[in-house]
């Protein structure tokens, strides 16, 4: 059987509609799991929506609805959104659904048999926004002199009973863990992680009285549970914990969870403490991803500069969203974006250099060969020029991609394309027709099979746009995977069938900026 692996995103609050850093990540996660399904990996990939809390609650209250309806309706957008951009999870978790309660009870009476829970009373700061409880002397002054969380965010001092788990035990197991190479990435997160460790953990308030939008707390009326500790225990409800069973036997530990750079202190100090305290495996590794800026700006409403990612999607296509935001940003950093700086790379990158190159290359064999593919011989360029397509697609954009480097990857993609195009040029095919017509057929069948490995290496990223070409060119499916790219069966195959390349349309048309409303 194939190496399993799973991988989760971020669950998102549905408190609002998704804004395009839901996007960013949820597109990175596919990107990985389509990514490894080609490298032949048993994949599963998970996201979803974390639906309890006081930030849930509130924005609910104050659109005069339930927390329930809210939940509901902004759920479902954010499943319209991952389904628009082709997101191929197995599982949209709600942490509303009813195995996600019964897992989070069950891991809660595991922390609990274990020793690890006690009742006590909450007195000191907590953020809504961020849901997060925050000490003192980890608080900002804002302009006015108010006391701010270290992410900016208002924050209200809070007292009530509540449950506590005992996270001060846990600081040895988990400096280990934060040093073992490999485990939090970038590695620039990793000191402050530590950091945070060494300057001494408190317990942990892990259950509110002072409202009832959350899971239960088995046997303490009037708990619900800290948001965070149910929001956590979706990766495992989505395998079926506690029950057990296939999907548990094979995917769990999480070979990645991959969030953003502000959740990171819930995915490696709490979520690993509540695992250890279960008894439960840990997870191998836990990227978190910088931010996407809007031309350099955070958004917000207030500012007026929120991007909907639907509407980007739709007008200037899913494929060319996707392209974007792997490609211009250094994963793990931040990266700011604009309609652009979009349709600019888009335009150079797809549609003049790879785009260009299928189509001019399927239309000349379309022309000049009837569309048929036939044996021939090849010379020293066009086997230069296959091992340097074939380095990128099959070495350098997979090791990228590994690393969780996707622009990397990308870049030494296009170098290959840009090598493919320079080739065009200088054996001028076109000339060829007439000076020595056998071999104009050799650069152009050199040309398809470059085509198929820069088609097949792309996928990831541009799933729809890659398989149109490889529709074009007659390559069947189980051949599209990194395997296959060193077989040539399907090009004899298309010798062999006679099936003929048909006048191609342009699989990346040129994109142009929507006119702006005066
Ligand atoms: O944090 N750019 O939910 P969330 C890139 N429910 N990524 C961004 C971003 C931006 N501008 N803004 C947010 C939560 N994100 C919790 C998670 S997981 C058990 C619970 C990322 O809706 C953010 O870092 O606020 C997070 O990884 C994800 O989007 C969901 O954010």
């Amino acid at each position: 059987m194939s190496e399993p692996y799973y991988i989760t995103t971020a669950i998102h609050y549905p408190n609002g509609k998704p804004h395009i850093g839901h996007a960013y990540e949820t597109i990175a996660a596919d990107v990985m799991a389509r990514f490894q399904r080609l490298r032949g990996r048993e994949v599963r990939f998970q996201t979803g929506t974390d639906e309890h809390g006081l930030k849930m609650a509130q924005k609910a209250r104050d659109l005069g609805q339930t927390p329930r309806e809210l939940a509901d309706e902004m759920s479902l957008a954010f499943k319209d959104l991952f389904d628009v951009l082709n997101i191929s999870y197995d599982r949209f978790i709600r942490t509303t659904d009813a195995d996600h309660h019964r897992a989070s009870q069950a891991i809660w009476e595991a922390m609990e048999a274990k020793g690890d829970l006690y009742l006590d009373r909450y007195e000191g700061w907590y953020s809504v926004r961020d849901e997060a409880y925050y000490d003192e002397k980890e608080l900002i002054e804002g302009d006015r002199g108010e006391k701010l969380s270290p992410q900016g965010t208002p924050v209200e001092w809070t007292e009530e009973e509540s449950w506590f788990f005992r996270l001060s035990n846990y600081a040895e197991p988990l400096l280990e863990l934060l040093r073992k190479p490999g485990f939090l990435e970038p590695t620039s997160r990793r000191n402050e992680m530590i950091a945070f460790v060494e300057r001494g953990l408190q317990d942990l308030s892990v259950s509110r009285t002072s409202f009832d939008w959350g899971v239960k707390v088995p046997g303490a009326d009037g708990h619900v549970m800290y948001v965070w500790v149910d929001a956590l225990t979706n990766y495992i409800t989505g395998l079926g914990y506690p029950d057990g069973g296939e999907l548990w036997d094979t995917f769990w530990p999480a070979d990645l969870h991959l969030i953003g750079k502000d959740i990171v202190r819930f995915h490696t100090i709490y979520w690993p403490a509540f695992l250890i305290s279960a008894d439960l495996p840990l997870p191998k590794k836990v990227f978190g991803h910088g931010f996407l800026l809007n031309r350099g700006v955070k958004e917000s409403k207030s500012a007026g500069n929120v991007t909907d990612p639907m509407e980007l999607a739709e007008t200037f296509g899913v494929d060319a969203l996707r392209y974007f935001l792997m490609a211009e940003v250094t994963f793990g950093q931040d990266g700011s974006y604009s309609a652009e700086a979009l349709v600019t790379k888009v335009n150079a990158e797809l549609a003049n250099s790879f785009g260009n190159l299928a189509q001019r290359t399927l239309s000349m064999v379309a022309k000049n060969m009837d569309g048929k593919l036939e044996a021939f011989d090849s010379t020293g360029d066009d086997k230069a020029l296959l091992a340097k397509v074939r380095d990128a697609c099959a070495v350098t954009l997979p090791q990228e991609f590994e690393a969780l480097n996707f622009s990397v990857g990308i870049e030494a993609w296009l170098r290959a394309v840009f090598a493919c195009n320079q080739y065009v040029d200088e054996q001028a095919p076109w000339a060829l027709k007439k000076t020595d017509p056998e071999r104009m057929k050799a650069v152009l069948q050199t040309l398809l099979i470059a085509i198929r490995d820069l088609a097949v290496a792309i996928q990831p990223v541009v799933p729809e746009k890659a398989a149109a070409v490889l529709d074009q060119l007659g390559v069947p499916m189980e051949q599209r995977n990194f395997a296959a790219l060193t077989d040539e069966s399907w090009f004899m195959a298309n010798v062999a069938s006679g099936r003929q390349i048909e006048k191609p349309t342009p699989v990346f048309p040129r994109l142009e900026l929507p006119e702006v409303e005066a």
